[in-house]
């Protein structure tokens, strides 16, 4: 008798133990490729600045032909400060300028060319504008990035290899003299007619191989180990293969770099939506401007984006799981033009007023499975406004919803979901549902979430807001919900 009871309380134990290991209290493991310190950053500034500024400016050009004078660059009320306290009253994290665009004008005093600032009447030729927006950036709080176009069209010697080894020493004297530089961006335009010295002709260059980007980058990271470089394949961040400001409804932050080289043609497409589980985490960043050009146009004084426009465009970047990098283009004051300032403003209000109030935090949430049945992974982690706890389900459990509950009608407008993406990207499809007439009704059905997914809701009043994963690479891990 007491055998047979010492081998039932054994058989017992072993239960349990097993039981609690297909509990899976143990943290999930990392998914495929995940994001750098540096890309996590990247994702919580959400919003940055473009600066385009330079010769073009005055000459009221898209793209400079290389033969411009540098005595045409003379901004008579310039001031940096302008642009970063409007840029930090909008709420941007950082602000990348033109050091130097196509027509090779450099805008600070550089060692290795007679074609920039110190040519210029700007100060009666001692001014430095990459200096004075490093100094603003860091006044302001906002960090600071470089755009150093690889076309130039100034430079007799564009084409040859002389021309990369002065790109890289352009490249040295913005990351040794003006602090730290967060982004990069090596822009994909590259080729073409140009004033080459005199020359006044068309030149093209082997995209792929003439500028040797692995050796620049890896010297550029010596100097400066934390700098993301953007270019339309990364390495580290991606172009989002339009500059109408649209991120990917599905944007997986990953991609298969083999299948993509810059200046490759055709595939803007798989830029914007990534590839599901692809081998590198290369985020797409969305890139447009406040104007229709990228350099400041008198003529297009009236054709700023309003404020709900900047409002949308903000839906479909950062709510799509991006960083939004908005053109604000200086004039020829070197001011930002009042209504360029007027419509940043505007946007500022609307999302203060759209994310004013949380609903999320008024309610319960409740999972249909969570991992280890264990508070650490329950769902009420998605409120906590702790972006490093998640609701997670177990290994190999890859479908499941949260419920969140209020005890009164709620009018919905907007849903912010996060995903864990420290752990990798997961979430392939989802929907969304509201209770209404004692059922649930769909209000939307879709593919990724990653860092950030904002959905609108369209004032549907409810009590109850169901979000069931359907599909994951891996078992689901999310971060946080709001309400609006
Ligand atoms: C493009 C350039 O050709 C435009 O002038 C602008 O700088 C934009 C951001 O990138 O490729």
């Amino acid at each position: 008798m007491n055998r047979i009871i010492t081998t039932l309380l054994v058989l017992l134990l072993l239960g349990l133990t097993s039981c609690k290991n297909s509990n899976e209290e143990t943290p999930p493991e990392a998914f495929g490729a995940v994001p750098s310190q540096e890309q996590l950053a990247w994702y919580a500034m959400e919003m940055n600045a473009f600066i385009h500024f330079t010769i073009n400016t005055f000459t009221d050009k898209e793209w400079g032909y290389g033969d411009e004078s540098p005595e045409l660059f003379n901004p008579t009320e310039l001031d940096t400060d302008q642009w970063f306290s409007t840029l930090k009253d909008a709420g941007f994290k950082g602000a990348i300028l033109t050091a130097k665009h196509h027509d090779g004008f450099a805008l600070w005093p550089s060692n290795y060319t007679e074609h920039d600032i110190a040519a210029s009447p700007y100060k009666e030729g001692n001014g430095n504008l990459v200096k004075e927006v490093s100094e603003s950036a860091q006044k302001y709080g906002l960090q600071f990035g470089v755009y150093l176009s690889p076309w130039d069209r100034n430079r007799a010697d564009y084409g040859e290899s002389s021309y990369v080894d002065y790109y890289r020493k352009q490249v040295e004297e913005l990351f040794t003299g003006y602090g730290s530089v967060f982004e990069m961006w090596f822009d994909g335009a590259n080729g073409g007619d140009g004033y080459y010295g005199g020359a006044n002709e068309e030149r093209k260059i082997d995209r792929e191989n003439y500028y040797n980007w692995p050796q620049t980058i890896a010297m550029a990271k010596e100097i400066q180990p934390k700098v993301l470089f953007f270019s339309d394949a990364g390495p580290d961040l991606r172009w989002v293969g339009n500059e109408r400001g649209i991120g990917g409804e599905t944007h997986w932050n990953t991609i298969n770099v083999d299948t993509l080289y810059a200046g490759k043609s055709g595939i803007e497409d798989l830029l914007q939506s990534g590839a599901k589980g692809g081998k590198s985490w290369v985020p797409a960043e969305v890139n447009t401007s406040i104007r229709p050009g990228w350099f400041y146009h008198a003529s297009e004084d009236s054709l700023v984006r309003t404020p709900e426009n900047l409002f949308e465009l903000y839906l479909t970047s950062v709510g799509r799981g991006s960083t939004l990098l908005l053109n604000i283009p200086p004039d020829r004051r070197g001011l930002f033009h009042e209504n360029d300032v007027a419509a940043l403003k505007g946007f500022r209000s609307i999302l203060d007023s759209v994310f004013a109030v949380n609903l999320a935090k008024k309610a319960t949430a409740l999972a249909s499975t969570s991992r280890g049945k264990s508070d650490t992974y329950a769902a009420s982690n998605v409120l906590d406004a702790d972006k490093d706890t998640y609701w997670a389900t177990n290994d190999g459990v890859t479908t499941g919803s949260i419920e969140l509950t209020w005890d009164s009608l709620q009018t919905l407008n907007y849903l912010v979901l996060q995903e864990y993406i420290t752990l990798g990207q997961r979430v392939a499809a989802f929907t969304v549902s509201v209770w209404e007439n004692d059922s649930w009704k769909p209000v939307a059905n879709q593919t990724t979430i990653g860092y950030k997914r904002i959905l609108k809701l369209n004032g549907v009043a409810t009590t109850k807001l169901k979000i069931e994963i359907t599909e994951a690479l891996a078992c689901p891990l999310i971060s946080n919900v709001e309400v609006y």
